[in-house]
């Protein structure tokens, strides 16, 4: 097959496809243009996530030094569903299906200087934010079925503050892309005898499509990434969730995560924006051997800090489409610098 030519990409692990439409490359552009944002302070007496400052809610942080952890002030899931659930009764309608969820929703924020976002922070600080994730993780999964973890980073993205934070939901039922995740691993385990993602990661250790890797982990542009610079971060080795991570396997993820994120930061001298989260297996009875951990990144930008990708049109009516090339995108973030920050 001529990949040069329109064609259609299979994501075997959501089981959707997208459209690449590579002759489009060079077509010209006439939208948004715009400068990026200055840096902001190291403290900012009006964040709600700095050090000592009020939440919104009016409780105060603590004056933290590290990683610090709290209860979201707007949770959009609660620990305790309130019954009776006399109108859940809408749940036999095969129309207006309904069933209660519930849950748990906390942030974390990844340091105390309202300036330091993943890829300024020190390998030793990065680590912590992986010992918060597992630690979370961990103490969640004893009590729900699924623990999402996530950061929603920049603007863009819906983000409402620019201080380093990240997200975590748990919830008594299993999302819907973790479940969509769950069957493909589970059925191609079956049909091919290993996990689906250890084998991506060793198919994939040295193709094109590769932006950086070391001894544990492997960040590569999906062959099916729908936007312009998704990555797929893999562990090299069988693990299912992130409390099973040795320390050097953490160390290892700290290196690569600073380099992904720097590569993307260097890519249009911006703070990247981005929605990223974790995969893990979901903590329900039975094997989940099928299961790999991973993460996904879906940064929005296309050209430049201020031209984004829009999912519009064809992709709401149709599905996912995309001109510049998987290919052509690790290229890029290949070319751009993995080691030095821009903001030194
Ligand atoms: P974003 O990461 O999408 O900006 O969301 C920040 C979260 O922080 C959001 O879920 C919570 C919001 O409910 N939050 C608090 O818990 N307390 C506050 O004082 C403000 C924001
Ligand atoms: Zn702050």
């Amino acid at each position: 097959m001529n990949l040069d030519q329109p064609h259609r990409r299979f994501n075997p692990l959501n089981r959707s496809w997208v459209q690449v439409s590579p002759q489009r490359m060079g077509r010209p552009w006439q939208g948004e243009v715009s400068e990026p944002d200055p840096p902001p302070p190291a403290y900012d007496p009006a964040c709600y996530l700095c050090p000592g400052n009020a939440r919104v809610g009016g409780e105060a942080n603590p004056d933290y030094a590290g990683v610090h952890v709290f209860d979201n002030d707007f949770p959009a899931l609660l620990a305790e569903a309130e019954g009776p659930f006399g109108q859940w009764a809408l749940s036999e309608d095969p129309l207006l299906r309904a069933e209660p969820s519930t849950g748990v929703c906390r942030v974390i924020c990844f340091s105390p200087d309202h300036g330091k976002s993943l890829p300024l922070l020190t390998p030793q600080q990065l680590r912590a934010v992986i010992d918060c994730w597992a630690d979370q993780t961990a103490e969640l999964g004893a009590r729900f079925a699924h623990v999402q973890v996530f950061e929603n980073k920049g603007a863009m993205m819906g983000c409402s503050n620019p201080h380093p934070h990240g997200q975590l939901w748990a919830t008594s039922h299993l999302p819907q892309e973790t479940a969509t995740e769950d069957r493909a691993q589970r059925e191609y385990l079956a049909a091919h005898g290993r996990p689906m993602l250890l084998d991506l990661a060793e198919r994939e250790a040295a193709s094109e499509r590769v932006i950086e890797s070391n001894d544990d982990w492997l960040a590569i542009i999906p062959f099916w990434a729908a936007w312009p610079f998704e990555t797929l971060l893999l562990p090299r080795f069988a693990v299912q969730r992130m409390p099973q991570l040795t320390g050097g396997q953490r160390d290892s993820l700290a290196a690569i995560l600073k380099a992904l994120t720097t590569r993307y930061d260097n890519l249009f001298r911006t703070s990247f924006p981005y929605s990223m989260g974790w995969h893990q297996a979901p903590f329900t009875q039975g094997s989940q051997e099928h299961w790999q951990l991973h993460a996904h990144f879906y940064p929005p930008l296309l050209r430049s800090a201020s031209v984004r990708k829009f999912m519009v049109g064809y992709e709401m009516l149709a599905e996912p489409q995309r001109d510049l090339t998987p290919e052509r995108a690790a290229e890029m973030l290949r070319s751009a610098n993995g080691l030095v920050h821009y903001r030194g």
